[in-house]
C-alpha cells in the first residue's frame, strides 16, 4: 500500500522473548525482578509487554494488549556486562533519563542479534 513506509508508521524491526530486569530508574538502583518479556523494537523505541505465554490466547491480541512500559533509544547505551548477573548472556541498556536495564537469553545467537539491533539503532539516532 501507499502508506507502508509512510515515516508516521514505523516498521516492526524486531520482537520476541527476552528476559528482563529494570536495575535503575533515573539513576536510582532498583532491586531486581527478572521476568520474561515481550521485547519489540519499533521505530526509535523499545517496547516491553508481559509474557504473551503467560497471557490466555484471546488475551494476547497486538490490539488489545497494552505494553507494560517503553524506553526511547535516543542517546541511549547498550553494554555487555559480566558483573552486574550471574546470568550469561546479559547486556545493560541505559536511557539517557537514568533507567536501567538489563536483557538476558539462554540462546546465544539470539542475544547478540539483539545487541547488534538495538546498537545499530542507537548509532543511527546518534547520527541524525
Ligand atoms: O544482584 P543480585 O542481588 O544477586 O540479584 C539476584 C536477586 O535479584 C535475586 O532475587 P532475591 O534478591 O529476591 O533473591 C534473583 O532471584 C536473582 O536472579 C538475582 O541474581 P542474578 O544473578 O540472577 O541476576
Amino acid at each position: 500500500s501507499p502508506d507502508s513506509n509512510d515515516s508516521s508508521t514505523p516498521e516492526l524491526e524486531k520482537a520476541g522473548l527476552l528476559n528482563k530486569t529494570k536495575i535503575a530508574e533515573g539513576g536510582r538502583k532498583l532491586r531486581k525482578n527478572w521476568n520474561p518479556s515481550w521485547v519489540v523494537l519499533v521505530g526509535n523505541s523499545l517496547v516491553f509487554f508481559k509474557d504473551p505465554k503467560s497471557q490466555t490466547p484471546s488475551s494476547w491480541k497486538p490490539g488489545n494488549s497494552h505494553p507494560e512500559s517503553s524506553v526511547d533509544l535516543r542517546g541511549a547505551v547498550v553494554q555487555w556486562t559480566n558483573d552486574l548477573s550471574s546470568k550469561k548472556n546479559v547486556f545493560k541498556l541505559r536511557t539517557v533519563t537514568g533507567n536501567e536495564f538489563l536483557l538476558q537469553s539462554e540462546t546465544d545467537s539470539l542475544i547478540r542479534e539483539w545487541f547488534n539491533t538495538i546498537h545499530s539503532v542507537i548509532d543511527r539516532l546518534d547520527r541524525e
